[in-house]
């Protein structure tokens, strides 16, 4: 065992990822549990009959990943389905929860597979794509401790900033600035809190990266001025391919300065996305990323603040060599008896197109001077797009703290941005999937995150989204998003808009809270949201729980993830104080002892149990978050005489970064006495 308890083992001759920060000497003789195959490039644990394993980030799935097997892939799929293998991000790291608790990190750049379970039921088997990899192999008394350390070696979250912990309305697309406008006013007017409006790619000139349609949004600097004169900052999406257009500059510069991606021949690689024909700013290239990061100064200085990268697996929808050949195929069959299978090839051969590894592997990096083929280090493209911005923030725009998150990653990533969900569903199932993602993205340093909440694809329901904003508001990133197509889901639009406003305003009352345990657990590695079985141990019930969350040192949450319920399971694995929020005044409070209990939840409430010598926060909501005044805080306790709270806030923007204040607060009273002193 080397530096605090991780060991490293290189295989071959890795590509330098880094997603380790500082880095340790490589040990030799991998554990005896761990057993490496002849290949050189799988090795095979095996697992008791109750062993958990926890992790890779965003899957699939439930927290305890066994059973099934995962591949870090970095994946533009809409379709979240139990039986996917791979999200947008890839994150190949697992803890071994049993009488041995370890956690294991495969540092390659493309694929990993993790059998947890799947081919044999007691045996985890990881493959990866190549011999060149390193694995972190990581000791720890807990799943928790393992976490810390694996946090350590990768280094520091980032924060985002404070007002991004105001609720952000989203759509594919608010198309004009007329648009925009209405979405404020439907908030603003119907008393709704609000922080951000989004830009989906249809602000863009021919979805022209770093351009503004000067049809549909005339005078922008204006228009974002006009919108921050109201609280509400502008997020605009940026995404990885510039399109191909003689007169565009930035598709002129990355041409001429030879910063895009290349095919075999050395040729510009061309796909087709968005804007039509693409090509790919060549991200792990330093001078490309550089040339490209500061292209995000066109839009700061008009006064944006906040930008969310997309497509940037790179999501490619065809490209011209594969396109010709779908099209040569169907042509082939014009004249033939087209037998069923023959039906099915050509289905294939045309639905096949998008994100194809055939495409994947004629597209070429320049890493120092030498080519790199995509395939062989894909998962870092969304990494270091989101890289480039990052780092060219810090110079075009030290005095702010700009809100950046992506969606695709690796892990690393975490240190410069956060991520969301991508395009989930108005599915109940994805209520439940959004709460199982953030421990597991927690646990690879990814805290400023959230899903599209509602969901994306697919009209939602009313109760639908009462019961997802129930959870959406505790998630950091707290947005609600949706596809082109599917029904009008801003919260003003709803027939029972006081529940929506009061839950809501909820959220806003909770911000010193959440902000805080954010804070909190980025500066300690810790985790905001934790599996129960990370904290209760020993408890078999606590161990198997996969629809409740700690949030933070204080709370649980059990939010409703089915339709037409009146309430839920929910185990109680300690005494607890529920307080019962109809809205942030208006709450009625029940002590639950250990065990299991049927918890009776309106959807027009939410439930928070606060644990036993602890205490929650809440401050009067307001319109937003400028205007929360941290003067009116209060406390709910559940017998937490004397109960220390440390309080977080963004005093201010250095270099960049928030700064941030603490106060440390005692709490005194019960349950629902309100005072507090400063110590
Ligand atoms: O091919 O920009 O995940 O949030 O609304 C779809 C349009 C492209 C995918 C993103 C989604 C966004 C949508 N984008």
């Amino acid at each position: 065992m080397d530096i605090n308890g991780i060991s490293k083992f290189t295989f071959g001759a890795p590509f330098n990822t880094n997603a380790v920060q500082g880095g340790i000497s490589a040990s030799s003789g991998m554990p005896p549990h761990i057993r490496m195959g002849a290949d050189a490039r799988s090795f095979k644990c095996s697992l008791c009959k109750d062993d958990k394993v926890y992790g890779m980030g965003e899957a699939v799935r439930g927290i305890n990943k066994r059973g099934w097997i995962y591949e870090t892939y970095c994946s533009d799929d809409p379709m979240h389905t139990e039986t996917k293998r791979s999200l947008y991000g890839a994150h190949p790291f697992v803890i071994v929860d049993g009488e041995e608790v370890f956690g294991l990190f495969v540092d390659y750049p493309d694929r990993v597979v993790f059998d947890i379970g799947y081919t044999k039921v007691n045996e985890m088997s990881v493959t990866i794509g190549a011999p060149d990899f390193d694995i972190y192999v990581i000791e720890g008394e807990t799943p928790l401790e393992v976490v810390r350390r694996f946090r350590s070696l990768i280094g520091k979250s980032y924060i985002a900033p404070f007002w991004a912990f105001g609720f952000q309305q989203s759509r594919w697309s608010y198309n004009t600035s007329a648009d925009v406008r209405n979405v404020i006013d439907g908030y603003r007017k119907n008393d709704l809190p609000l922080d951000a409006v989004y830009l989906d790619i249809d602000y863009m000139e021919s979805f022209k990266d770093f351009t503004v349609s000067e049809e549909r949004f005339p005078d922008f600097p204006e228009f974002v001025n006009e919108a921050k004169s109201r609280n509400i900052h502008l997020v605009p999406i940026i995404d990885a391919g510039v399109k191909i257009e003689e007169g565009y500059d930035v598709y002129e510069q990355g041409r001429d300065n030879g910063f895009f991606c290349k095919d075999k021949d050395g040729r510009d690689f061309v796909a087709a996305v968005w804007p039509g024909k693409v090509c790919f700013p060549d991200f792990l290239n330093e001078k490309a990323a550089e040339w490209f990061g500061m292209k995000y100064k066109r839009l700061t200085d008009a006064g944006i603040d906040g930008f969310w990268n997309d497509m940037n697996e790179p999501a490619i929808f065809y490209s011209e060599g594969c396109l010709e050949r779908a099209i040569d195929k169907v042509a082939s069959y014009k004249g033939r008896n087209v037998g069923i299978y023959d039906f099915f090839a050509l289905k294939d051969a045309v639905l096949g197109l998008a994100n194809s590894s055939e495409d994947y592997s004629s597209m070429y990096h320049n890493v120092n001077g030498k080519a790199v083929c995509h395939n062989t280090v894909h998962n870092l493209y969304g990494f270091n797009m989101t890289k480039s911005a990052s780092d060219a923030f810090a110079k075009i725009a030290p005095d702010k703290n700009i809100l950046m998150f992506s969606r695709a990653s690796y892990i690393g990533m975490h240190r410069c941005s956060g991520i969301w969900m991508g395009d989930n569903q108005s599915w109940w199932s994805h209520i439940k999937l959004n709460l199982q993602m953030l421990p597991s993205l927690n646990m690879c340093g990814f805290l400023y995150t959230g899903a599209d909440m509602v969901g994306f694809g697919d009209n939602c329901t009313e109760e639908l989204a009462l019961r997802w904003l129930a959870l959406g508001i505790f998630n950091p990133l707290m947005r609600n998003h949706s596809a082109l197509g599917t029904r009008d889901q801003e919260f003003y639009r709803f027939e029972n808009r006081e529940a929506f406003r009061s839950l809501l305003k909820l959220r806003y009352a909770l911000i010193p809270y959440l902000y805080s345990e954010y804070i909190n657990a980025a500066e300690t590695d810790d985790m905001m949201f934790k599996p129960l079985a990370f904290e209760y141990r020993g408890d078999k019930f606590a161990e198997a729980v996969e629809d409740q969350l700690l949030v933070g040192g204080s709370i649980m949450i059990a939010p409703v993830c089915e339709p037409n319920a009146i309430g839920r399971s929910v185990y109680i694995p300690e005494k607890m104080l529920a307080v019962f929020f109809k809205s942030e005044n208006s709450f009625r409070t029940k002590i639950y002892d250990k065990g299991h209990h049927f918890v009776e939840i309106p959807n027009d409430e939410v439930v928070v149990f606060i644990r036993g010598g602890k205490a929650l926060p809440l401050v009067n909501s307001a319109a937003c978050t400028a205007e929360l005044d941290f003067s009116t805080l209060r406390f709910i306790a559940n017998g937490a005489e004397g109960a220390i709270f440390t309080l977080c806030r963004e005093a201010g923007v250095q270099n960049g970064r928030s700064v941030i204040e603490k106060q440390t607060l005692a709490v005194f009273g019960d349950e629902a006495e309100t005072s507090f002193e400063v110590v």
